[in-house]
């Protein structure tokens, strides 16, 4: 997960007393200690100047960035632009209340976890269920112990961190199901699932649109008289050298055993040609030394797609066209590239 960082809010204005507390004077800037400007922030939302100063001097000495807004409306405005890890609300604001504000907050979409802590005058049962039942993760009744309150946000801090330890690690598992381990290339289910985005992008705003398919040539011999190991090192070979020959924007995949697929936008019937040609003319040019023997290993590729105003094709059928240009490819010689007729 990219970590953000914010822009300066310039013209910014805090109405009446809400000002912008970066802790200077008597909170350690985060920043200053290492850590990521951002992710040790705190928003303090409460209508009451006094009531701010309370929760700030009681997070005096802590590893906290403070935030200060005196209005629902700003409330949300400041966890929009800053992202802050951790808020705590007063319950009664002039404008929307702490429910609403936290309905508000938890309706935004963010990259990382927001801990909300209630701090309200209202000890009754049921609106403490309504706070929670809004989005907030804990609450603290008025007037709050300081101990308890630095408590209650370390163990904010701690759920924000899970959270985005979780995140990360569905993030790595995301990126391995979509990964082919051996080579690093897109899965198939990678190629179905991008393909066909990048597809009917390209036939709505009437874009090209090329798949080169690409199979090595007499691959079960290479196995056979090299071994398995060999085999699998000329695959990641011929990965590499795809990579070497695309441009980021382009999309590497492999289909499947000794197949793999090149999906290219924005290039004409010409630049697909070159590039497939590159690939197949490096790869043969690339000898293989294993246990003493050189080896050289070749590849035949298919082409097919559009230049523009193809909005009725499907990656099934395009994949199929290049599929057939391989299979001309390998019947007059192997070691080729064919395009199929426009
Ligand atoms: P052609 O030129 O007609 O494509 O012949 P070929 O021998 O390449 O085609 P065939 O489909 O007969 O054989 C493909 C071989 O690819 C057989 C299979 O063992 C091998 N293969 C598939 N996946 C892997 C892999 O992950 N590692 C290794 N080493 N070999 C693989
Ligand atoms: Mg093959
Ligand atoms: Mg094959």
């Amino acid at each position: 997960m990219a970590s953000a960082t914010f822009p300066a809010i310039p013209g910014f204005a805090f109405p009446g007393d809400i000002e912008r507390y970066t802790g200077e004077q008597s909170v350690p800037r985060a920043a200053s200690r290492g850590m990521a400007a951002t992710a040790m922030t705190v928003l303090i939302v409460d209508d009451s100047a006094v009531s701010r100063k309370l929760v700030e001097q009681a997070l005096f000495g802590q590893p906290y960035s403070l935030l200060f807004a005196a209005t629902g409306q700003q409330a949300v405005e400041l966890y929009v632009q800053h992202q802050p890890s951790l808020v705590i609300m007063d319950w009664m604001m002039p404008d929307l209340n702490g429910v609403e504000i936290c309905r508000r907050m938890r309706s935004i979409s963010r990259n990382s976890y927001a801990h909300i802590i209630m701090l309200t005058g209202k000890t009754d049962k049921a609106s403490l269920v309504q706070g929670l039942q809004a989005g907030a993760d804990d609450y603290l009744t008025k007037p709050f112990h300081e101990e308890e309150l630095i408590a209650r946000v370390a163990v904010g801090f701690r759920t924000v961190e899970l959270h985005r330890q979780l995140a990360a690690k569905n993030k790595t598992l995301e990126n391995l199901a979509l990964t082919d381990p051996m080579t690093g290339l897109a899965n198939r289910r990678a190629i179905d699932e991008w393909v066909e985005r990048e597809l009917s992008s390209a036939a709505r705003h009437s874009l090209s649109f090329w798949v080169i398919v690409a199979d090595l040539d007499r691959f079960k011999y290479v196995n056979d008289t090299f071994g398995h190991t060999a085999g699998d090192e000329v695959l990641k070979k011929f990965s590499k050298i795809l990579k070497t020959h695309t441009r980021r924007s382009d999309f590497c995949g492999r289909l499947g055993g000794e197949e793999f697929l090149v999906v290219m936008t924005h290039a004409t019937r010409k630049d697909v040609a070159k590039v497939a040609e590159r690939i197949r003319a490096e790869f043969e040019s690339t000898p293989f030394t294993i246990s003493g023997c050189s080896m050289v290993a070749t590849a035949s590729l298919g082409i097919a797609g559009f230049e523009a105003n193809q909005a009725q094709s499907t990656f099934n059928s395009v994949l199929s066209q290049a599929d057939a240009a391989l299979y001309c490819a390998k019947r007059t010689g192997r070691n080729r590239v064919e395009i199929a007729a426009a």
